[in-house]
């Protein structure tokens, strides 16, 4: 890769991750576009059972390529089970993925359809593993909530995000981020497919058990537009914007994708 590191730009996006993370190419990799008529409605699949607590929820960091809001994990204080996984999986963080325009922002699609943008509630099963790195090595190790954002109404919780990002403006800050209920982020309904795959940035490990809510909830272009003025520069260096943070759909290589509904 020309730059030092991995990212979303022409010269160290996607089509070259698989130079430095082979597995960029590997068989289970996501995101995936979720055809519908395909997936398996599985009866067997049990209800998903999600408890997060405000308490739980500590900080909000700007990583450059993004932004995210941290979760205390050292005890299981906010956690989902239940539906495909086998275990009890923590909340480590979550985070959003946004393109430059508000048909161009999710990462998974549904029969081609592109959302506005895509939150990630990102867990790491707690019961078998003592990290999120260690749980990442592994094919049942994390787990990712998915929700899509539609243009819409504000979101009431999603504003209370949009407001720290002020706080956060250039790589490598940090600030408080607290008493926050991660839930208000969730959709109505909890039908859900789900498949098996992969992070859709480097390191790419295929450890993740996706879980992808059908319905989206909805943020208004504001909102979605206050993503886009993160900086990926350091305080004192030339602003440069976070227009776009989402890898492409990726092969499905024969992988069921099960439906809870
Ligand atoms: S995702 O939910 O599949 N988009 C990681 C976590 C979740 C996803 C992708 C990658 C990951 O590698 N996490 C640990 C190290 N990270 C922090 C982060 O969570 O995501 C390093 C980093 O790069 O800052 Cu972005
Ligand atoms: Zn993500």
């Amino acid at each position: 890769m020309s730059q030092q590191t991995w990212g979303y730009e022409a010269c160290n996006g996607p089509d070259h991750w698989h130079k430095l993370y082979p597995i960029a190419q590997g068989d289970n990799q996501s995101p995936i576009d979720i055809k519908t008529q395909e997936a398996k409605t599985d009866g067997t699949l049990k209800s998903l059972s999600i408890n997060y607590s405000s308490s739980s929820i500590k900080s909000i960091v700007n990583v450059g390529h993004s932004f995210q809001v941290l979760s205390e994990d050292k005890d299981n204080i906010s956690v989902v089970k239940g539906g495909p996984l086998q275990a009890t999986y923590r909340l480590n963080q979550f985070h959003f993925h946004w393109g430059p325009t508000n048909d161009s922002g999710s990462e998974h699609t549904v029969d081609g359809k592109k959302y506005a943008a895509e939150l990630h509630l990102v867990h790491w099963n707690a019961d078998k593993y003592s990290s999120f790195a260690e749980a990442a090595q592994n094919c049942d190790g994390c787990a990712v909530l998915t929700v899509f954002l539609q243009v819409g109404n504000a979101h009431p919780g999603l504003q209370k995000v949009v407001d720290a990002l002020s706080l956060i403006k250039t790589k490598g800050k940090q600030a408080a981020f607290t008493n926050f209920d991660a839930a208000t982020l969730l959709p109505a309904s909890l039908d859900y497919w789900t498949y098996f795959g992969s992070l859709t940035h480097p390191p790419l490990l295929e450890c993740v058990t996706w879980i992808i809510f059908k319905e989206p909830i909805s943020a208004s272009s504001d909102q979605i537009n206050q993503f886009r003025s993160l900086l990926s520069s350091a305080d004192g260096d030339t602003a440069c914007p976070v227009l776009v943070n989402n890898r492409p759909t990726q092969p499905l290589k024969g992988r069921i994708v099960k439906a809870s509904f």
